[in-house]
């Protein structure tokens, strides 16, 4: 990784919006309702490590190969779990309980895209309001010289929520960074003025609207939580996250 005094910090409101034909020296995948939300939890609450797949019949055939007592095959589409999977996409699932000791083969509709997306580069980090201080971390510790916060978004579209997430990102590098494009001036301001509300601000997204129509309601009030837990989800292999 290439280190230096002043990092320049991008942010990209969906994985769409991401260069072709560069890659930075950390990327990191936001989707803070709830994918890597669940992730951190997952990795927090001790599983082996999380795989990610954007397609479903790749999970299932990938994961055959991994001993059934210590898999588990999670799901998501439209918000809900897919049949015939063991988890859903919610957080509380995600207990140590059920999955310590084991690997989550997981597909979401857009989080586990957006880390297909950024997977070249060299670290791959994810990010959520409830790993934040484990993310500003390492990258206060690491220094590296480009740093890419990316939103999920929802099915190619911008989502308040990743964005706001990239913002806290951005306040707690200010003082040792540069903006490296206008969206991540615009993530800063978004989050300096609802960083006391952060849950009113995720239950007045579209996606939030979504989820409490599916009964996520204690979901959110989780998702907005900052540093719930202490864990550093970050990619060991195309696609494998460990903490
Ligand atoms: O889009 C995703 O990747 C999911 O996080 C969506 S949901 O919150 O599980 O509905």
């Amino acid at each position: 990784m290439t280190t230096s005094q002043t990092m320049k910090f991008f942010v990209y409101h969906t994985p769409e919006l991401v260069p072709t034909k560069v890659m930075p020296d950390v990327a990191i995948a936001i989707d803070i309702l709830r994918a890597t939300t669940t992730i951190a939890t997952a990795l927090a609450a001790g599983a082996e490590a999380v795989q990610v797949f954007a397609d479903l019949d790749q999970l299932k055939q990938t994961s055959e190969a991994h001993p059934p007592h210590l898999r588990l095959l999670a799901a998501e589409r439209g918000g809900g779990t897919v049949e015939g999977f063991d988890l859903g996409n919610s957080p509380f699932d995600y207990t140590t309980e059920r999955v310590e000791g084991k690997r989550i083969f997981m597909s979401t509709t857009n989080g586990t895209r957006c880390l297909q997306r950024v997977q070249a580069a060299p670290v791959v980090l994810t990010a959520a309001m409830i790993n934040l201080g484990s993310v500003l971390e390492y990258l206060k510790q690491t220094k590296p010289e480009t740093v890419w916060a990316i939103g999920s978004g929802w099915e190619g579209t911008f989502s308040l929520e990743d964005t706001v997430c990239a913002g806290a990102i951005a306040h707690g590098l200010q003082d040792i960074c540069e903006w490296g494009n206008d969206e991540a001036i615009s993530a800063l301001a978004l989050y300096d003025q609802w960083s006391d509300r952060l849950e009113e601000l995720l239950r007045s997204a579209s996606h939030g609207h979504r989820l409490l129509r599916l009964g996520g309601d204690l979901d959110i009030a989780y998702c907005a939580k900052i540093d719930a837990v202490k864990v550093l989800p970050k990619q060991s292999s195309t696609g494998l996250l460990v903490a």
